[in-house]
């Protein structure tokens, strides 16, 4: 990641080295706090947007209540703090960062009156699994860390605490050469990747897992409406790997690794090895999309100047 200049501490833009927290910082200690990821592109006419910011602003919110914190902010009053903290860091595309935590204040299981406080950063991302990752696909490897029980990690909220599992998952598959992770859910199907959501192809027909144990998606959400509108028929079903070994196409999708193509799965070439027409399509109408070249899906885009 590239250092940003400014970070948005409740109210306030701090500079980038100087937006530190106490010690004694609840969520440092036990986990419990919840963030988001958000992507902001910039368009061939020069003016930037962010994709589709009160849906991400909406999950924060509702990940906040299930985690069972009080965000002291409106939606609308953190959207504004997003857009004023793009534009204090002069960024025209970037990844953006909203973390709610609890703060210092008593210590232990039962943090009663510690104040949520909420930071926003931002900074210059480019492809999260590489370039050529998102041209060429990548290699991915079923993880032998298997993803929360859906009632143990609350998985519908993007939990700090939560991604202990991921970052488990994650290096360790990349110790044995691979460049992500999927975990299994704990009856044994596919659930997601380390930070993304998956999709197969088999026949023509798209399949992603259902929102049992896994983050409901954005960007899933968003390649559910695309193949409707495109014809291309769509199941949410539940798979298990060796459904996965054989089917046509594969992909990830997530805010940060956006639409990458899957073209190897524990050491068995998906399809022809090379990214299928299915994800092709999805992958090129995602992107203009995001770039406001393709005006069915404006209503998408946040633009900010
Ligand atoms: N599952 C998980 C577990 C997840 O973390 C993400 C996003 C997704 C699915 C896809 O959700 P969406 O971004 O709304 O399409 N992962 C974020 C964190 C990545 C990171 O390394 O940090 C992201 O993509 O922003």
């Amino acid at each position: 990641m590239e250092k940003g200049k400014k970070i948005w501490m409740d109210g306030i833009l701090i500079d980038w080295d100087d937006a530190r927290v106490h010690i004694l910082t609840h969520t440092l200690h036990y986990g419990l706090g919840v963030f988001e990821g958000i992507r902001c592109y910039l368009c061939e006419d020069g003016r930037s947007v962010i994709f589709r910011l009160p849906e991400h602003t909406e999950r924060f919110f509702k990940s906040a209540h299930i985690a069972q914190m009080e965000i002291p902010y409106t939606p609308e009053e953190i959207n504004n703090a997003i857009v004023e903290t793009l534009k204090a860091n002069d960024l025209k595309e970037g990844y953006i960062r909203p973390l709610a935590y609890l703060a210092e204040g008593s210590m232990g299981l039962y943090p009663k009156n510690n104040p949520v406080r909420v930071a926003i950063a931002a900074w210059h991302w480019g492809a999260y699994l590489g370039e050529e990752g998102l041209k060429k696909g990548i290699r991915v490897k079923i993880s032998s860390f298997v993803r929360h029980h859906v009632n143990s990690g609350m998985t519908k909220a993007k939990i700090v605490g939560n991604y202990v599992n991921s970052i488990l998952a994650k290096r360790e598959v990349v110790a044995s050469g691979y460049d992500e992770a999927i975990l299994l859910d704990t009856d044994g199907y596919v659930s997601e990747g380390s930070g993304e959501n998956i999709f197969m192809v088999r026949d023509g027909v798209l399949k992603t897992t259902p929102l049992t144990s896994v983050l409901d998606g954005i960007t899933r959400d968003s390649v559910i409406r695309i193949a409707k509108d495109n014809g291309i028929r769509l199941v949410e079903e539940r798979f298990t790997r060796d459904e996965l070994y054989s089917a046509d196409e594969a992909f990830f999708t997530g805010t940060a690794a956006e639409i990458t193509p899957i073209v190897e799965v524990d050491n068995r070439t998906i399809g022809t090895g090379k990214p299928g027409p299915v994800t092709n399509t999805i992958q090129e109408i995602f992107f203009d999309v995001v770039k406001g070249k393709n005006k069915d899906y404006i209503d998408w885009l946040y633009y900010i100047d």
